[in-house]
């Protein structure tokens, strides 16, 4: 039974100072005037980085760093997990993957990216290999995008010292994988996903190929680190974290996985008050993504990244556009549905809670102060909901939840009262009438009681 940390640092409790923080950090971002209104970053309860997306079962997951409350480095330990099918709410699958899981790692869980093969997904990290002090490439397994994950292994699958692993499996079923900082490199992996022929070749940085860095000899070309190798129609695309630091993001193409590339431009200047960025392009529902990160939260900054998301268009030829840094993020994909179960855990915006996981598995919210709210944007009420239910916990005296629609002081159509139920995770429902929930609306469950932590969160349900 996990109890809430009261001495835990609550970044999203400032998220109050959000649009105001992020004004004075970008001059590109939109003019939202709070965060009411705010996606972007699209996660508020930890600070996140070096975003992969990968799509399975019509579902966007998305793979991403941590970084440590307070770190002045890069304190990177564990990676999680976040899907989403809307593009807008995104439900916390935790942390399935950590140093921990390689026995042979020692620190600097950075940036990785997963895909699926047969059934399978294989999560490739770059982390600290103990035994030599120098950075190596593991690959982790899973029988479900939300792990747990495995060490494939028991050691490296590649080490040659550099970082940013990303992989790409062509139509013909070869997998590359490329890594590098400050070389790039790329071996083609086995079927199995966890070996390789060959050995790793390095792609040739010139010029031509990755485009000119000002003022720079020893590093020519715009190269940094953090590729991101997929394909779209019969060209091959690498977009890379370009020309440190800070760094934007730039992109190559070639007409095929492994070259010759040509520069192509940029594919998001340099925003948003971290001086690093990491790309992560996908196509989903219809739509193209870019993922990124800047340090946009409440206290962010180089070493306190979160992942954003921004939808764009390819132009007509297949070239990208220069895509700027927003606060609004992408538009929603449909709607959500409110008569079904939904995770306390899926969030667009979260103001003041944490996540942990759950006793009954997944992940609930926690740390619920007196006025804190999560937003549920875009909810499907149809011509009306009569009841809500909600799976609650609770060590203390319980509090409220309060549904309110458009804002967290917008109408208020429901209050669910939460009693103490003797623990943090000693689970009851509860369930309480709702008037005037209609037609497609942000829901803001609002969270009301006494002082200190009040109660948890497992999940929801209306009904008609
Ligand atoms: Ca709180
Ligand atoms: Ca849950």
């Amino acid at each position: 039974m996990k109890t809430p940390t009261p001495t835990r640092r609550r970044i999203a409790a400032l998220a109050l100072a959000f649009a105001f923080a992020a004004a004075a950090l970008s001059p590109v971002v939109d003019p939202s005037p709070s965060p009411a209104q705010a996606d972007n970053p699209i996660v508020q309860t930890v600070y996140t980085a070096d975003p992969a997306p990968l799509i399975h079962n019509g579902r966007l997951y998305l793979y991403t760093g941590h970084d440590e409350d307070g770190a002045t480095w890069f304190d990177m330990r564990d990676w999680r997990v976040w899907s989403s099918d809307d593009m807008v709410n995104w439900t916390d699958h935790g942390s399935p993957l950590s140093l921990d899981t390689f026995s042979w790692a020692r620190q600097d869980a950075w940036a990785g990216q997963a895909v699926e093969r047969d059934g399978k997904f294989y999560w490739y990290v770059p982390v600290i290999n103990d035994a030599t002090g120098r950075p190596a490439i593991g690959v982790a397994v899973a029988d479900s995008p939300t792990g747990p994950f495995e060490d494939a292994l028991g050691r490296p699958l590649v080490q040659n010292g550099e970082i940013d692993p990303s992989v790409f499996i062509d139509d013909d079923g070869q997998a590359y994988l490329y890594w590098g900082n400050p070389n790039l490199w790329y071996v083609k992996l086995n079927a199995d996903m966890t070996s390789y022929s060959g050995a790793p070749t390095q792609i040739p940085l010139t010029t031509q190929g990755f485009g000119t860095r000002p003022g720079s000899s020893d590093r020519p070309t715009l190269y940094e680190e953090g590729p991101w190798v997929y394909k779209r129609d019969s060209l091959y695309y690498m977009a890379f974290a370009a020309q440190c630091c800070s760094e934007h993001i730039a992109y190559s193409t070639a007409p095929g996985p492994t070259g010759p590339w040509t520069y192509r431009g940029t594919v998001m200047p340099t925003q948003g008050s971290s001086f690093t960025n990491h790309p992560g392009i996908i196509d989903y529902k219809g739509g193209s993504y870019l993922f990124y990160h800047n340090g946009a939260l409440p206290g962010g900054g180089g070493f306190a990244r979160s992942v954003a998301v921004e939808q764009f268009d390819y132009n007509p030829d297949g070239t990208i556009p220069v895509i700027n840094m927003t606060e609004s993020g992408a538009p929603q994909v449909g709607a959500l549905n409110p008569y079904v179960r939904q995770e306390a855990e899926t969030i667009a915006w979260a103001n003041g809670v944490e996540t942990e996981p759950s006793g009954e598995g997944g992940m609930n919210v926690g740390w619920i102060e007196n006025g804190d709210w999560i937003k549920v944007k875009g909810a499907a009420f149809g011509t009306g909901a009569a009841t809500f239910d909600a799976r609650v916990a609770s060590a203390t005296g319980g509090g409220a939840i309060e549904l309110r629609l458009g804002g967290p002081t917008g109408a208020l159509v429901g209050t669910c009262n939460v009693p103490g139920t003797g623990g943090w995770q000693t689970w009851t429902d509860v369930s309480c009438p709702v008037s005037g929930a209609t037609g497609t609306q942000d829901l803001y469950l609002r969270f009301t009681g006494g002082s200190g932590y009040l109660f948890n969160v497992n999940w929801w349900q209306f009904a008609t």
